[in-house]
């Protein structure tokens, strides 16, 4: 079985090196060696920030394989898109289209026409701004950012949508971490993580919830692995048993290649999916019972006292749930409960991390303010080696927050864009990445412009998806390779092609470099030093100013072509509107770069009454109907959200194929499934008006995987037909990509 194996090891230099060469030695080992370091630039794998004691080689397997991916030699030629029409192109399999190589010229469809053909910058920029210009309101617009963009870009961006007059700048992190920075908002006064990677050198147990660093944050691993070395305690809560927590080989260590691993998480709680808030309700109750036998030895009495508010009324509804409920909830057991109580109550310094396993649910910012509750218990806020760590995905969608992508911008940043610029920012509220589809969908919006990702295949429901895109007058997609979302847009649609983050980027007053914040809040410098594939790219700060241009014409304040001949310029405006960037162009240039003000970590909450926030939370319900499941959609180890490098899931034992469902030996039977059948999945939802619909995937795989009874896995973006449009996060308007209500039957 996989899970005894260790992660990491001789496989991960092997692919690591396969993932070189695929794209080509001369160009992919350069770029390999640049990644991370302080004259280098940013990983764009994952957030999680760079070791102090940078060595020489700072990446792993997965942003080996991003980086490489990114340094293809293969380029699209106008020739290719004269030989492939578009609909032969939707043909295709996502991964053949990543894997035809670069855009390396602006391309447009026409209306009515089947084919992408080059445009000139000019006339591609032109027919954006002018389609742009016709809108009948600015908000008939939405403009996505997938979180790669950097600072400088996702800064103009934002000024450009706000200065055009509208707030409609959905984002990834809407369909990612909203849920953690909607509810740590609401507790902590603050939407982002309040620990830095010296914490983790100090903690003495560590939670990993819903997470599979592993795979998706590998660089973590050594960081866990550090921490397990020193005796410090690390727990996984999770209903798969991911591999790279239970054992982990460092590739770039000797001992790592050729060793048997360091153990990591020596717990393993298989929690049932969706049930962690019963979990960590079972394990609060059983806190306060040790609390009893040992007064003021288990609580942080103080902390409650001094910094907290709602204890009361939190520790009141907590002693209402019983025993029964929460088990049956989450699938373990009581016993186990007060393990993990035991084990918190003796550390003195806990960190709990999370991903998309907490918050892709419905009840999203529930789950997140339940680790609140019992973090704030034990005082674990504002202490060296303790504090909420939510683990951002893509590498600056942290960043592209602090810069001002948000449809519900706060006032105060509105207000310091108007008096920096002389605009004046609308104030209503913009559109979310599903609000942005429905908009589209109903004919509220016209325009949609993405500077980067692949809305398409990332958002749920994707034939609804496909249609709100299909039914643009025009969509543009700032890109570096082909996706599915250019080949189903507007009328019109247009792909402007851009520089990667390893390539150099030279603007009048020379080379430039741009910057990025990890998941820690640590702003530091990227700079790319390839040859970019074609003379014809440009920056995407260039591509967002040309934009901005076109459309505003002359109806602007801002010195946009002043603004990119220099990114120094930009930063300089930054640093005058974004509150913890004073002195940027100053503070980025240390050899490290600079930590943002985290003002939890100083015991500062910036809520009302200026005290943290407990939360008496309902425990939901997910029990499905007899027969049916409850699906999560993940990533595998070899892909990068909806980029796929193989059909392989190596950590899992899964090959040769992604259209896969994982089942548990016991509901197999139930169902009377054997291994490798082929099966059609349904997903059950209540759709418009509370009316019963359903969404069908065909010639999925069955394979046995050990899950709890009644959980079901497949993959993302394949299982994303069946992930409803309409089910999400109430507060943050995350979809529940990891509850998805499913019947399973024998292929037709
Ligand atoms: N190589 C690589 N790196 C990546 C990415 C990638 O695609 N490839 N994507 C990036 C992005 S954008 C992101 S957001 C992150 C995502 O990082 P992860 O959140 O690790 O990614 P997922 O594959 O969605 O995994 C979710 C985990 O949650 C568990 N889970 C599902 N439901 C529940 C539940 O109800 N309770 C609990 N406790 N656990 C649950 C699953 O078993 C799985 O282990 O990774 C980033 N890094
Ligand atoms: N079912 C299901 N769906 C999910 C998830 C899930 O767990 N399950 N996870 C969700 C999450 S966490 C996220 S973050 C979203 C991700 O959603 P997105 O951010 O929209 O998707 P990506 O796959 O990261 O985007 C990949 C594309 O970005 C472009 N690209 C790559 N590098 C660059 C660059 O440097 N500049 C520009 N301009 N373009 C670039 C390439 O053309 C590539 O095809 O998906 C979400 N969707
Ligand atoms: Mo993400």
């Amino acid at each position: 079985m996989a899970k005894d194996k260790a992660a990491g090891g001789i496989e991960a230099v092997v692919e690591t090196a396969r993932a070189a060469a695929r794209a080509g030695l001369s160009r992919a080992l350069p770029a390999l060696r640049m990644v991370n370091q302080p004259r280098g630039f940013d990983c764009p794998g994952c957030a999680w920030p760079e070791e102090q004691d940078r060595r020489r080689i700072a990446f792993c397997e997965s942003g080996a394989k991003a980086v490489s991916h990114e340094a293809t030699r293969r380029k699209l030629t106008s020739e290719f898109f004269l030989s492939w029409p578009i609909p032969r192109l939707l043909e295709q399999s996502d991964r053949w289209l990543e894997a035809q190589g670069r855009l390396v010229e602006p391309l447009i469809q026409r209306s009515g026409q089947h084919h992408y053909e080059p445009i000139s910058w000019q006339d591609a920029l032109a027919r954006a701004g002018e389609q742009l210009r016709a809108l009948a309101s600015p908000n008939e617009a939405v403009f996505y950012t997938s979180g790669r963009a950097s600072n400088e870009a996702a800064f103009l961006y934002q000024l450009f949508v706000r200065e055009f007059g509208t707030n409609n700048l959905p984002d990834c992190s809407n369909l990612c971490h909203e849920s953690s920075g909607t509810g740590l908002t609401e507790v902590i006064g603050f939407g982002k993580g309040t620990v830095g990677l010296e914490d983790f050198a100090m903690a003495d147990l560590i939670l990993v919830i819903g997470q599979n660093p592993g795979s998706n944050h590998p660089r973590m691993l050594a960081t866990l692995q550090r921490a397990a070395r020193r005796g410090c305690h690390i727990v996984s809560i999770n209903p798969l048993r991911e591999r790279g927590l239970v054992r982990f080989r460092h590739p770039q260590q000797l001992s790592g290649i050729l060793g048997r691993g360091t153990p990591l998480a020596e717990r393993f709680v298989q929690v049932k999916l969706g049930g962690d808030i019963a979990l960590l309700k079972g394990v609060m109750k059983e806190l306060l019972a040790l609390d009893a036998e040992r007064p003021a030895q288990v609580l942080d009495h103080e902390f409650i006292r001094l910094h907290t508010q709602g204890f009361d009324e939190f520790r009141r509804a907590l002693e209402g749930h019983g025993w029964t409920e929460l088990e049956a909830l989450s699938g373990v057991s009581r016993e186990q409960m007060r393990e993990l109580a035991e084990l918190y109550a003796r550390s003195e310094r806990s960190i709990a991390c999370w991903a998309m396993g907490l918050t892709q649910h419905a009840h999203g910012v529930d789950n997140v303010q339940e680790v609140m509750n019992l973090l704030l218990l034990r005082g674990n806020v504002g202490k060296p080696g303790a504090g909420p760590c939510p683990v951002r995905g893509n590498s600056n969608v942290q960043g592209d927050r602090s810069m001002g992508i948000w449809e519900r911008p706060k006032p105060a940043l509105l207000d310091a864009l108007d008096s920096e610029f002389g605009i004046s920012s609308p104030r209503e509220a913009g559109m979310s990445s599903v609000e942005a589809t429905h908009a589209l969908h109903d004919g509220d919006a016209k325009v949609f412009v993405a500077l980067g990702g692949n809305f398409a295949r990332a958002t749920p429901d994707t034939p609804y998806t496909e249609e709100a895109l299909r039914r643009a007058r025009l969509t543009v997609n700032v890109a570096t390779r082909l996706n599915r979302t250019h080949l189903v847009g507007g009328r019109e649609s247009l792909l402007l092609p851009c520089l990667t983050r390893s390539e150099r980027d030279p603007q009048r007053g020379g080379l430039q470099f741009v910057t990025v914040e990890d998941s820690m809040a640590c702003v530091h410098r990227s700079q790319g030093r390839l040859a970019p594939a074609s003379p014809a790219l440009r920056s995407e700060t260039a591509i967002v100013a040309g934009l901005a241009r076109a459309t505003l014409r002359d109806d602007t304040r801002i010195p946009w072509e002043e603004l990119i001949s220099d990114y120094d310029r930009i930063r300089d405006r930054i640093a005058r509107v974004i509150p913890g960037f004073e002195d940027f162009n100053e503070r980025v240039r240390a050899a490290r770069g600079f930590v943002l003000p985290r003002p939890p970590g100083e015991r500062r909450f910036d809520v009302p009454g200026g005290r943290a926030l407990f939360k008496a939370l309902p425990v939901p319900d997910l029990t499905v109907p007899p027969g049916h499941l409850l699906l999560m959609t993940v990533r595998s180890h070899d892909q990068y959200n909806t980029t796929i490098y193989s059909d392989d899931d190596r950590y899992r034992n899964v090959r040769g194929n992604r259209r896969v469902v994982l089942l548990c030996p016991e509901d197999m039977k139930a169902l009377d499934l054997a291994e490798g059948a082929r099966v059609d999945l349904t997903s059950h939802f209540r759709g418009e008006a509370g009316k019963e619909e359903c969404r069908s995937v065909r010639g999925f795989q069955v394979l046995p995987y050990d899950t709890p009874a009644g959980c079901a896995v497949s993959y993302f973006p394949e299982a994303n037909p069946l992930v409803p449009v309409g089910q999400m996060d109430a507060r943050s308007r995350t979809p529940a990509y990891k509850s998805v209500e499913i019947s399973i039957r024998a292929a037709e």
